[in-house]
């Protein structure tokens, strides 16, 4: 009692818990009573026998918070093991990921931190006045080139030496890699977006060196892409807002002049970017259907850039490991590869690899945080006991883990479409949930892992927030994910996009495939679970048959509410799937379970509470401008 009432006046004093009442149910709990022992055994400042204190002088006391540890990411990851004894269940597989978990560790990670702190330069100007516009990029990153063609990071998914199941195989690496990759992952999407462009338009001509060099396991061979889609006017609307003229050249080639205003990792090698062909008198078609594609080398023999000026290299939030320019085509030679007009409908297959790159990225940068904070919970003590002993502690790192894996399973599972649709086999469902199913998964996970990794850092407290623990590069990073290769709206829209393109059909796809997921051999213990999923498809249906009668902008205002909700329920879905499996684990059912506790629905509720009227619209813009609408 003695030193509880001596902890009140050291509290009080402070003025840290002036309210006696919460002080008391503090001082009833085992962290107040921990808090009274630890202020019992706290190092005295009584002189050593050689006359100093151990706070004195140059000493900074002797207890060191031990860092959290990368351990082998692929031997840390239950569920990305799990997955893989069910469906790709290779020794192969299995050592190559071993080992290549170990060279991340060991190598590849400090080069990942070295990107981070030797972000790119670029040298407009050599010392005589010659333009060179050479952007400088350190040797970590340089190294991460070399160490993705040497790993097939790329080049997987072309081999397909596992079928349908290869990109699954090259995602998986790819998920292993991204957190330690200093954002190479980023150049690897595109170049693995420009590869399957050439490959879906066929290999030919002047793609032909181009394809076999993006998927090459030689590091001198090796070559990346970039993906020049945005320009002043363009971001999300691309159609009406690329500016970029190709004039034909007489031997079939084209010269391109406008300003990309965001090319990312601008020191690839080549790059594919949209243009309005111009006729003879200099005319272009606007808006989408006057678009091409085209594919252009970005340097010359002597590895100078060609008819590009690079105005300035971006500041960026985050993702600053990579190069990002303000580019000036001033006739930059270039091979068109679609029909004219066709140009978005031919990037698209590169906008669909890039949104599974992302969609990785971000449950791969998920699941690091978490590695490192579970290795912290494991060797951080406060009040008494280790993190991982504090129950409020391991239910937050629960629910980032329940989070984590909706997402892999989610990811995976669009890995798993893409890798049967590029081997032939997939089934009109299979290609109707895949175009349904990447914008939903890029535009869902990039949100989650903006959300997790956020918690993730706090679970460091204020080591979280400092930046050489290299904790906080993850959430700037982690930032990107929901904005570039097109944001949350822009997809959402997009959603509704293809829905209606199909006529609906891409929804019953939906719809079956969900349904059989939680149809057959499900687990007992999960039918609450079941049952949750069950009735949030029964809901949806019902929500989207009452849309079709609303008013025109009555599904504008849902459509993000429609795609959380058509991820959530798949998610659900998928979760009691992979639970039911025979090698699954009791934690794969729990996590089914929580996850299905969620509101797996929300555009039912929104909708029940108005949320998409008009009048609400009129209301939301009101509220918004409140201030700038007054006289
Ligand atoms: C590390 C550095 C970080 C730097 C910071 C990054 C900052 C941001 C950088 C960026 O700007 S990244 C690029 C962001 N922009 C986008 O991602 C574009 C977002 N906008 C869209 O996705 C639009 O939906 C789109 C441009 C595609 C719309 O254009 P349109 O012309 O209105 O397309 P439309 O009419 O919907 O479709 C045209 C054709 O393409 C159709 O085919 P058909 O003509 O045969 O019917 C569509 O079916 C097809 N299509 C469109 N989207 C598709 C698709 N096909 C398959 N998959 C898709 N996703």
């Amino acid at each position: 009692m003695a030193s509880s009432l001596f902890l009140h006046r050291q509290v009080t004093r402070h003025g840290c818990w002036v309210f006696s009442g919460v002080y008391r149910l503090l001082s009833r709990s085992t962290s107040a009573n921990v808090v009274k022992h630890d202020l019992a055994s706290f190092p005295q400042d009584t002189p050593t026998p050689e006359g100093k204190t151990e706070f004195s002088r140059a000493g900074i006391g002797g207890f060191f918070q031990q860092k959290p540890v990368l351990k082998n990411p692929f031997l840390e990851d239950a569920l990305l093991q799990g997955y893989l004894r069910r469906h790709l269940p290779s020794k192969a597989v299995y050592s190559e990921l071993l080992v290549f978990g170990e060279r991340l560790v060991h190598e590849v990670d400090g080069w990942g931190r070295e990107c981070e702190t030797t972000p790119p330069t670029l040298v407009t100007y050599d010392a005589w006045g010659c333009r060179v516009d050479r952007i400088v990029t350190s040797p970590a990153w340089r190294r991460m080139k070399e160490l993705s063609a040497q790993e097939g990071l790329v080049a997987i998914g072309y081999e397909r030496t596992y079928g349908e199941w290869s990109r699954v195989y090259q995602m998986c690496k790819l998920y292993l890699f991204s957190p330690s990759s200093g954002l190479y992952s980023c150049p690897l999407a595109m170049t693995d977006g420009a590869a399957k462009v050439i490959q879906s338009l066929g290999v030919s001509g002047p793609t032909d060196e181009a394809f076999s060099r993006l998927t090459s396991r030689d590091p001198g061979y090796f070559w990346t892409s970039g993906q020049w889609m945005t320009e002043r006017k363009g971001g999300s609307d691309v159609g009406s807002g690329t500016e970029t003229v190709a004039l034909p050249q007489s031997d079939g080639s084209y010269r391109l002049s406008g300003f990309k205003w965001f090319t990312s990792a601008t020191d690839a090698d080549m790059t594919l970017t949209l243009g309005r062909v111009a006729d003879r008198d200099g005319r272009t078609t606007p808006g989408s259907r006057g678009l091409s594609l085209f594919y252009a080398p970005v340097r010359n023999q002597q590895g100078m850039v060609q008819g590009i000026e690079v105005q300035r290299l971006k500041d960026k939030l985050g993702t600053r490991q990579v190069p990002t320019a303000e580019l000036l085509l001033d006739g930059l030679p270039a091979y068109r590869l679609s029909d004219e007009g066709r140009g978005v409908a031919c990037i698209a297959n590169m906008l669909t690899l890039t949104r599974i790159h992302n969609s990785v990225s971000a449950v791969a940068g998920m699941r690091r945080i978490l590695q490192l904070a579970r290795d912290y919970a494991r060797h951080r003590s406060v009040f008494g006991k280790p993190l991982k002993s504090h129950p409020l502690h391991i239910q937050t790192l629960t629910r980032m883990e329940v989070e984590t894996r909706g997402a892999f399973l989610l990811v995976m599972d669009i890995c798993r479409l893409i890798g049967r649709e590029e081997t032939g086999q997939a089934s009109q469902l299979d290609a109707h949930l895949l175009r349904l199913l990447t914008p939903v998964a890029k535009l869902y996970t990039g949100k989650q892992a903006i959300a997790v990794i956020s918690e993730g850092l706090e679970s460091f407290g204020g080591q979280g927030y400092i930046e050489d623990t290299g904790l906080p590069a993850m959430l700037r990073d982690a930032q990107v994910l929901s904005i570039w290769e097109g944001t949350t709206n822009v997809l959402s829209m997009g959603v509704l996009r293809c829905i209606a393109r199909t006529s609906g059909l891409i929804l019953q796809s939906y719809f079956t495939h969900t349904q059989s997921l939680i149809a057959t051999d499900i687990l007992p213990s999960l039918s609450g679970a079941v049952r949750s999923v069950d009735s949030a498809l029964c809901g949806l249906k019902e929500f989207l048959q009452d849309a079709a009668v609303k008013p025109p902008g009555y599904l504008e205002l849902a459509a993000r509410d429609l795609a959380y909700s058509l991820a959530r329920i798949y998610m659900g879905a998928l979760l009691i799937d992979h639970a039911s499996w025979k090698g699954a684990s009791p934690s794969d059912a729990y996590a089914a379970l929580r996850w299905c506790e969620q509101e797996l629905c929300p555009v039912v509720n929104n909708a029940a509470r108005g949320s998409y009227k008009t009048e609400t619209f009129t209301q939301d813009a009101a509220l918004v401008y409140e201030e700038s609408t007054r006289q």
